[in-house]
């Protein structure tokens, strides 16, 4: 019931057309009693009443105002059933257009704590399917509801202003059959919410193997991928059939029972027309009502089916509307400042949900420094610079910004002050021109080209089919891992941040490259702390002071002659690096 309030809450602005859309349904399903009506008087006045003859002669006028109504009331239904539906449509289309708007807002706003835990093809299938049918039961299935109850309401009432014995003998079936219908939906409710959870996760693999298709292509793996899509199709097949089939096994009861309302109309009916107790147009009028009464019952399981696929599909949608990101924007109305870009981790630990990664860290970056980290890969680097724009909170411990925890900073002010290329380098389906200014839409385009050439980018985009304007990711041309990374890097320049933060940027480009990337860096035209994570000695050597990381500790800190000196795990490293001659490298440094 707490879904329903919500929906309600939903429908703000559309709740009139839709109360509106709901009285038509009830005004338009009552005058269906009307043409059986007017069918009994018909029939009594002049065909089976005792003044037939005689009426058909003498009131022909009557006659023809009768058929003339039958028609008219006909016209008018059909007349009421398109606007209803027109307003069922379009107040339902307009919440679901809300709903949606809302939805993707929330979706962005969350941490990435959220994205950690709720799948890309869940998510993909609360925002598509589960919406539509959220919309389709408020559109059809609850027109069906009310429309089917009204008609068995009015006609039941009609049929007790006839014969009230008569109409008792009728409804001594709908108790059993509202007995077996409550079993049914008992039964059937469970299996449309795991009906659900295998739609989604049907979505997930589709998702993850269109994502990942170079992968499986690089293992030659489409066949096993093709055999795991075909396990969940199956899966989510064979949910379907179970949920459709049960069904089956109550069918044939309740469709007796809704047979077993013409037996007992005929059998009862019959009798009170031969003992004159109902004349033949009340018999005709029953029957021609009858269905009213036994077709919501026949219905009742397709309602049943229909109702319990909207719960499970808007219990999940009512889940992402809840959800509270750990990490928000308060949206005070600051002012956005620019940061001296003054860094501090004060004994700092932070871990995931399956363990610790960073242990007591503490350092200090000045503004405008440029430092390096380093260590081995798993050792909490990303980890570590991911708390700086509060892409995660520190577990214990505190990270400042200009003297500031981050934590008491506005989002948008905090990530409005921090330039970062991540490690994993993702590119949106746009021009690379469009990709480069993705910060900052109004960069002049000579601004684009001078960050493209700091980020040795610029030569190889002229090269491109149409340079700047060439279409890049999904759909568009294919670029080199080292191209990316230098895009990513350009984007992450041309924002012009007090703070800019590399994660591995340098990793898959050649040497020289890098070196014409560090000289761009050392003179970038604005003041701008740097944190480069870097694997090779030639991009950490020009630091002002080096982070070793290990195992999410902090081992060793120092300039690149400090570090040598301390023939340590950053020695070894060099000595790898540039002598070739294969010392090993163990996490303390140690042979
Ligand atoms: P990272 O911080 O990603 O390690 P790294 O950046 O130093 O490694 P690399 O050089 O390969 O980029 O991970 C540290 C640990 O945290 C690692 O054991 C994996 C774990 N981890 C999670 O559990 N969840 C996450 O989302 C991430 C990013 C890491
Ligand atoms: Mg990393």
């Amino acid at each position: 019931m707490f879904e329903l309030k919500w929906l309600w809450q939903n429908l703000k602005g559309d709740r009139a057309r839709y109360i509106l859309a709901l009285s038509l349904s009830v005004v338009g399903s009552s005058l269906t009693i009307v043409n059986p009506y007017i069918g009994q008087r018909i029939v009594d006045t002049f065909i089976a009443g005792d003044n037939a003859m005689q009426n058909l002669t003498d009131e022909r006028g009557l006659l023809i105002m009768l058929c003339l109504g039958m028609i008219g009331f006909s016209l008018l239904r059909t007349g009421l059933a398109y606007l209803t539906t027109m307003q069922y449509e379009r107040s339902s289309q307009n919440m679901l257009y809300r709903i949606r708007i809302y939805l993707y807002n929330k979706i962005q706003g969350q941490d990435m704590q959220y994205y950690d835990h709720n799948r890309t093809g869940d998510l993909m299938t609360k925002m598509t399917g589960d919406l539509d049918m959220v919309r389709h039961s408020m559109a059809w299935i609850i027109k069906m509801i009310i429309e089917s109850l009204t008609i068995f309401i009015a006609a039941v009432i009609y049929f007790f202003t006839i014969d009230a014995e008569l109409t008792l003998w009728l409804l001594i079936l709908s108790p059993p059959i509202f007995i077996v219908a409550y079993i049914f939906a008992k039964r059937v409710r469970p299996m449309y919410i795991d009906l659900r959870e295998r739609l989604s996760q049907l979505n997930t693999t589709t998702q993850e193997n269109i994502a990942g298709n170079r992968v499986i292509k690089a293992f030659a793996r489409e066949e096993y991928e093709i055999e795991k899509f075909a396990d969940k199709n199956i899966n989510y097949s064979k949910a379907n059939k179970k949920a459709a089939l049960v069904w089956l096994d109550y069918f044939p009861f309740l469709e007796s029972f809704a047979q077993g309302f013409n037996v007992i109309l005929m059998l009862a009916g019959g009798l009170f027309v031969m003992n004159g107790r109902i004349t033949f147009g009340e018999y005709a009028a029953f029957s021609s009502l009858i269905w009213a009464v036994s077709n919501p019952m026949r219905n009742i399981g397709i309602i049943i089916n229909d109702i319990q696929r909207f719960f499970a599909s808007l219990s999940k949608i009512v889940d992402i509307y809840y959800a509270k990101p750990y990490i928000v924007n308060e949206h005070n109305p600051v002012e956005k400042r620019r940061f001296e870009g003054r860094i501090e981790f004060d004994h700092v630990s932070f871990k995931y949900d399956n363990g610790k990664v960073l242990d007591d860290i503490s350092f200090k970056i000045e503004s405008g420094e440029t430092i390096a980290i380093m260590g081995s890969t798993g050792s909490g680097k990303t980890s570590l610079i991911n708390l700086i724009p509060r892409f995660y909170d520190v577990s214990e411990g505190r990270v400042l910004v200009d003297g500031i925890d981050v934590r008491k900073l506005e989002l948008d002010e905090l990530r409005g002050n921090i330039g970062i290329a991540t490690q994993d380098v993702l590119l949106f389906s746009d021009t690379i021109d469009g990709n480069i200014a993705f910060g900052d839409p109004d960069l002049p385009e000579e601004d684009t080209i001078e960050y493209a050439r700091l980020a040795a980018a610029h030569d190889f985009i002229i090269k491109m089919p149409e340079g700047y304007d060439t279409i890049v990711g999904e759909r568009g041309v294919g670029l080199s891992g080292g191209q990316k990374q230098r895009i990513a890097l350009a984007r992450a320049l041309a924002v012009h941040r007090p703070i800019l933060i590399l994660d591995d940027t340098t990793s898959a480009v050649d040497l020289e490259t890098e070196e014409h990337i560090q000289k761009s860096l050392r003179e970038l035209d604005y003041p701008c702390t740097k944190i480069i994570i870097a694997q090779r000695v030639s991009t950490t050597a020009e630091a002002d002071r080096i982070l070793i990381l290990d195992n999410g500790r902090l081992i060793e800190e120092g300039t690149h002659a400090e570090l040598l000196a301390k023939r340590g795990y950053y020695y070894d490293v060099f000595m790898l690096q540039n002598e070739g001659i294969g010392r090993k490298v163990t996490t303390h440094g140690k042979e």
